[in-house]
C-alpha cells in the first residue's frame, strides 16, 4: 500500500473554479493540512485561485458561548441564500477539538442551512493551536471566494485571541451579545467592542426591555472609541435568531457597511493592510520556528532562558546574544 499522493494543487484549483462542492471540500482539506507536500500543493492551489478572490462580503461573527451564534447563523444564512446569494460558513474554534456534543448541536441548530443548496458549511479544523487554525481559515476563506461565494461568514466563539484573528481577516466584524447587562460589561471590559463594526443584541424575544437596556449600554461604550472607519458609527441592533425578528435589518446593515467601505476605497485599503499584516504574522511565525530549530540557538537557549528568568541577564542582552548566534549559524554569508 502506497500513501495517497498529494493532490495536484493547480488541477484542483481549476475544479474549484467550476463550483464543484467536492473540489471545494478537498481544497479546504488541502489548505488545512500541515503535511509538507500538502503545504506545497496548497501553495500552488492558492497561487491559481488568488486572482479570483476578493469578490465576497467577508463577515466575522463572534459572541460568548450560548449567545446564539449557531441559531443566528442559520437564520441569517437562510435570509442570504433565500435572496439567491451563495454563502460559505467557516469556523475558527480556539478550543480546537470541539466536543462531539457541540458538533451535534450545530447540526440541529443549522439543520435547514446545512441542506440549503446555496450554502456551504465547513466545521472548524481541529488538531492545531488557535493561531494555526486561524491561518488555515484565512486560506479557506480565499478558496471559498474563488469558488464563487457571495458571502463568506467566519464564526468564532468569543474567548481568547481568535476574535482578534477573525477581525483581522474580515470586512465586517459582528459581535453578538446577550440581552443582559452583566455579559455586555464583559465584552466592554475585555475591549472586544472596540473590534466590532456592528453589535447585535440577540434573544430580544426573551425580554425586550432588558435587551434595549443592554443595547443602550453597548451604544454608550462604542461611543468611547474612535470610529474604526471614518463616517461609520457602530450600530447596536436588536434581534431574535429564534423568531427571525431583526435579521433582515442586520443583513441590510452589513450590506450598508460594505457599500460605505467600498464607496471611498476604504475596503481595498483595509484588505491590503490586512494582507500585509498577515504577511508579517507569517514571517514572524516562520522566523520564530527557524530560530528555535537552529542548532546554534538550541544549544544555548535553555541556559539563556534560565538566566533571564532568574534575573541574571537582561532579556534584551540575552535576545541580542541569541539573535547574533542565530545569524552566525544560519546566514550563508
Ligand atoms: N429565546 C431565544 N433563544 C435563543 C435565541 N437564539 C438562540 N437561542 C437559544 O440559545 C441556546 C444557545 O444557542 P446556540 O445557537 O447554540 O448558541 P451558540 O452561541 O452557537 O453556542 P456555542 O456554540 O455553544 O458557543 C439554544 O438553546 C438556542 O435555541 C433567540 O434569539 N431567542
Ligand atoms: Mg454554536
Amino acid at each position: 500500500l502506497s500513501p495517497r499522493p498529494a493532490p495536484d494543487g493547480a488541477a484542483l484549483a481549476a475544479e474549484v473554479r467550476t463550483g464543484s462542492r467536492r473540489a471545494l471540500a478537498r481544497a479546504i482539506t488541502l489548505v488545512e493540512s500541515t503535511r509538507a507536500d500538502h503545504r506545497a500543493q496548497a501553495g500552488a492551489l492558492l497561487d491559481v485561485l488568488l486572482p479570483h478572490t476578493g469578490g465576497a462580503i467577508r463577515l466575522g461573527i463572534s459572541g460568548p458561548p450560548g449567545v446564539g451564534k449557531s441559531t443566528f447563523i442559520e437564520a441569517l444564512g437562510l435570509h442570504i441564500t433565500d435572496a439567491g446569494q451563495r454563502l460559505a460558513v467557516l469556523a475558527v474554534d480556539p478550543t480546537s477539538a470541539r466536543s462531539g456534543g457541540s458538533i451535534l448541536g450545530d447540526k440541529t441548530r443549522m439543520e435547514r442551512l446545512t441542506q440549503a443548496p446555496r450554502a456551504f458549511i465547513r466545521p472548524s479544523p481541529s488538531g492545531t493551536h488557535a493561531g494555526g487554525v486561524a491561518a488555515r481559515t484565512r486560506e479557506a476563506m480565499l478558496v471559498c471566494e474563488a469558488a464563487g461565494h457571495d458571502v463568506v461568514l467566519v464564526e468564532t466563539v468569543g474567548v481568547g485571541q481568535s476574535e482578534v484573528a477573525v477581525a483581522g481577516m474580515v470586512d465586517c466584524f459582528l459581535l453578538l451579545q446577550h440581552p443582559n447587562a452583566g455579559d455586555d460589561l464583559q465584552a466592554i471590559k475585555r475591549g472586544i467592542v472596540e473590534l466590532a463594526d456592528l453589535i447585535v443584541v440577540n434573544k430580544a424575544d426573551l425580554d425586550e426591555a432588558a435587551a434595549r437596556r443592554a443595547a443602550h449600554e453597548l451604544d454608550s461604550a462604542v461611543h468611547l472609541y474612535p470610529p474604526r472607519h471614518p463616517g461609520w458609527q457602530v450600530p447596536v441592533l436588536l434581534a431574535s435568531a429564534r423568531t427571525g425578528a431583526g435579521i433582515p435589518q442586520v443583513w441590510d446593515t452589513v450590506r450598508a457597511h460594505h457599500d460605505a467601505l467600498g464607496a471611498d476605497g476604504t475596503l481595498t485599503a483595509h484588505r491590503r493592510a490586512q494582507a500585509v499584516q498577515w504577511f508579517w504574522a507569517l514571517v514572524n511565525a516562520g522566523l520564530r520556528e527557524a530560530f528555535e530549530a537552529s542548532g546554534a540557538v538550541r544549544a544555548a537557549l535553555p541556559r539563556a532562558l534560565d538566566a533571564v528568568a532568574s534575573g541574571r541577564r537582561s532579556p534584551s542582552q540575552a535576545a541580542a546574544d541569541l539573535l547574533a548566534r542565530y545569524a552566525g549559524g544560519s546566514a550563508p554569508s
